[in-house]
């Protein structure tokens, strides 16, 4: 799904794509086109700038950024480029994700990053934003979108555990 993609979907490490693949979920559901790579703040920082500082021109219009523990690459690429960067903080093994969540949410003013919850959540929310993002300026994916709202909404009101109660 890339070629024209319009969201970058980036993780700090494979070890992230068990929390990310996620995300690429929610964007094949809504049909927005994605490309997913990984991308080290640490440890492919030159790539890095070269990922962000194109993003613009490449026709990304949001870009996903998974990372855990001392996770930079959501504010390094935010560093690069205007393009929104939306921060999943990855659950780390050590902390629980809290070092990625205040690694990535406490941003000095000025450089923003949309940071989300951690883990699954975030990264299925973040790719969610990012579909309502682009939705605005694309009728058939804000009706996707609603038709998703739409369904997720249903299956709670059809659920069978709550007769009787
Ligand atoms: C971060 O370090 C990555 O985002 C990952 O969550 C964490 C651990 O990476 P690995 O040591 O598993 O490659 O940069």
């Amino acid at each position: 799904m890339s070629g024209s993609a319009r969201v970058g979907v980036v993780m700090g490490s494979r070890s992230d794509f068990e929390t990310m693949t996620h995300a690429l979920e929610v964007l094949r559901d809504l049909e927005v086109p994605y490309e997913a790579r990984v991308l080290s703040a640490h440890r492919t920082p030159r790539l890095l700038e070269r990922y962000a500082g194109s993003a613009r021109e490449r026709g990304l219009r949001a870009i996903i950024a998974g990372a855990g523990g001392a996770a930079h690459l959501p504010g390094m690429l935010a560093a690069f480029t205007t393009v929104p960067v939306l921060g999943v903080p990855v659950q780390s093994r050590a902390l629980s994700g809290l070092d990625s969540l205040y690694s990535i949410v406490q941003m000095p003013g000025g450089v923003p990053v949309a940071t989300f919850a951690i883990g699954q959540a975030g990264a299925r929310n973040a790719a969610l934003f990012a579909a309502a993002l682009l939705a605005a300026e694309d009728g058939a994916l804000l009706a996707r979108l609603e038709a998703f709202r739409r369904a997720q909404t249903e299956a709670v009101l059809e659920d069978p555990f709550f007769e009787g109660h």
